[in-house]
């Protein structure tokens, strides 16, 4: 019988070790891809003759007389970048393979809640699908979790210094990609800026003991001398990964006794729901030459000239809420509007925000509002995570739209925010996070309000990739959003517009 295995090639080396020591495993077929083909290298020198390479999985068929096989599909690394891609990618991949296996493995965590409930998105497979779990039965969350051993392991790891980037040997073979192709920077100098951006300082190396220590050490070195990073390590662990394939091992045994046809159940929708055209679309036909350069400034990044006509503005006397409203609102809607077409990447986008910021702390400082604006605002995220492009997208609409907001940045301690909502008095508290781990933090937030009899104070909005309503509404916070639009919308419906 035959398990299906549906990895990400960020594990291959992790992948390869399992299938190679496990003596129970009869037959390994891998179907030739991009991703497979340095694993397909190691696998032949591991298992030798029980390994067989197939151009697609169409072709394959069942050796007779083997009790478990396995038939292997590795799907590329920069899937992670995009959530949707992600999400169809294994979908897809889960669905051809369904059809020629009795159980699925899927190598995948919840990688910020994109894979969550994708059992009950996949529900009318055939197959039973086995994801690698924590000691409590929660999925993994991400390749990083999985061979640091556990979500407790992984918070450890960020409370000790949330500026951390984990290396295994996939993430290190892997991050030129990761960060320069997909990213979209155009060379390891953006990437070194991106990172000092976000403050990273430490790279971790994750040691599970399989492969060539010397060489991931020495990779390591090199990549942390690039970015000006020190080292640590830290042992790692396969355990999870192997328990997750006994317990693959396990229902295929019970369906060699059983067999039968897994009931077919409804897929769930995914439910999100879109924004409609939010801003006023009459706004921004510029008839002023300084509001149209303005705009070009902000959307093509280019901070001298954001700044230079912020002054340019002022000195002509026009309003600074004006200039907001017409040379740099519009601006970021379309940044906004080219990140989600994938016509921008990060680099841009970063640069763009710096853009907004040095023309809009200029204006600022000549604007007449009241010292709470329409609102005030605290926002930050949360401990642990060092994600921040997100948050600080939300900021500047919240900002630009007249709502004062103290910004609180990244892997801000719980007491932190406890303390500064007694001070500051604001009406909202928006925290956001990109990682399952530190969902955790968001909600200890909230219980620290309660706890400190702050609650009532303040309206909680939260946000962030992983973060959806119904985890919104289990932490007791008061709103969810999907981006910063909708954040405004609702600060927006709060105060009265
Ligand atoms: C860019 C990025 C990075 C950059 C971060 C740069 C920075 N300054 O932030 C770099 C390359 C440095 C990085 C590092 C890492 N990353 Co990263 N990263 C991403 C990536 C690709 C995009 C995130 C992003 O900026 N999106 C763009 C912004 C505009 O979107 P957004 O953040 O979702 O924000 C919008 C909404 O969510 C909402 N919103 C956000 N906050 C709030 C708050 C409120 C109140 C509201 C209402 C709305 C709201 O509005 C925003 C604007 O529209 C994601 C994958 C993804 N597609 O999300 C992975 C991802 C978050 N990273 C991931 C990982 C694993 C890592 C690393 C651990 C990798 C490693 N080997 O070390 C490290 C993190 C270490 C650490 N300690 O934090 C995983 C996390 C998995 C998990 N465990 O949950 C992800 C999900 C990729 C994946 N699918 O596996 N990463």
């Amino acid at each position: 019988m035959v398990i299906g295995l549906l990895t990400c090639e960020v594990l291959e080396n992790e992948m390869a070790h399992m299938l190679a020591h496990d003596p129970e495993i009869g037959k390994v077929t891998f179907v030739e891809s991009d991703p497979a083909a340095d694993s397909i290298a190691s696998l032949k020198e591991l298992l030798g003759s029980r390994l067989r390479i197939l151009k697609d999985s169409a072709e394959f068929l069942p050796e007779p007389g083997i009790s478990v096989e396995v038939l292997a599909v590795m799907l590329r690394v920069g899937l992670h970048m995009d959530k949707t891609m992600l999400r169809d990618g294994v979908k897809e991949q889960a669905r051809i393979l369904d059809d020629k296996s009795d159980v699925l493995m899927l190598g995948y965590g919840l990688c910020g809640n994109v894979l969550l409930d994708i059992e009950k998105q996949l529900a009318d497979l055939r197959c039973p699908i086995v994801m690698p779990q924590n000691e409590d039965g929660s999925t993994i969350d991400d390749c990083v979790c999985l061979v640091l051993g556990g979500t407790d392991k992984y918070l450890e790891q960020v409370h000790r210094e949330a500026g951390t980037w984990f290396v295994t040997p996939g993430w290190m073979k892997h991050w030129e990609t990761l960060l320069v192709k997909e990213l979209h920077c155009p060379d390891i100098a953006t990437v070194r800026w991106v990172f000092k951006k976000a403050d990273y300082k430490r790279v971790l190396m994750v040691d599970t003991g399989i492969g060539d220590r010397a060489e991931l050490r020495a990779e390591t070195e090199k990549f942390a001398e690039t970015f000006g990073f020190y080292i640590e390590e830290t042992r790692g662990t396969l355990n999870i990964l192997e328990r997750a394939f006994q317990q693959a091992k396990g229902l295929l045994n019970e369906k060699r006794k059983e067999r039968g046809d897994v009931e077919a159940r409804e897929i769930e929708t995914e439910a999100r729901q879109q924004d409609k055209q939010f801003y006023a679309e009459g706004g921004n036909t510029m008839s002023d030459k300084i509001f149209e350069e303005l705009n070009h400034a902000v959307v093509v990044g280019d901070i001298d000239a954001a700044g230079r006509l912020a002054r340019q503005g002022l000195a002509e006397n026009i309003d600074p809420l004006t200039i907001t409203e017409k040379g740099l609102i519009p601006a970021m809607a379309i940044v906004s509007e080219k990140y989600d077409k994938k016509e921008y990447y990060l680099p841009q986008m970063l640069l763009s925000s710096e853009a907004f910021y040095e023309a809009f702390n200029i204006l600022k400082s000549k604007m007449k509002v009241e010292s709470k604006g329409r609102g005030k605002v605290l926002i930050g995220v949360v401990e642990g995570d060092v994600h921040d492009i997100g948050k600080n997208l939300v900021r500047i609409v919240l900002e630009a739209n007249g709502f004062v907001c103290i910004d609180m940045g990244r892997d801000v301690p719980i007491e932190d925010y406890l303390q500064k909502v007694l001070e500051e008095k604001p009406d909202f508290l928006m925290l956001s996070t990109l990682m399952t781990p530190t969902m955790l933090s968001m909600k200890r937030t909230l219980e620290g309000l309660v706890e400190e009899g702050l609650r009532d104070q303040v309206k909680v909005g939260v946000g962030g990739g992983p973060i959806s309503w119904e985890f919104c509404k289990k932490i007791g916070a008061d709103f969810y959003g999907d981006n910063e639009k909708e954040a405004l919308k609702w600060a927006e419906s709060v105060v009265g517009k």
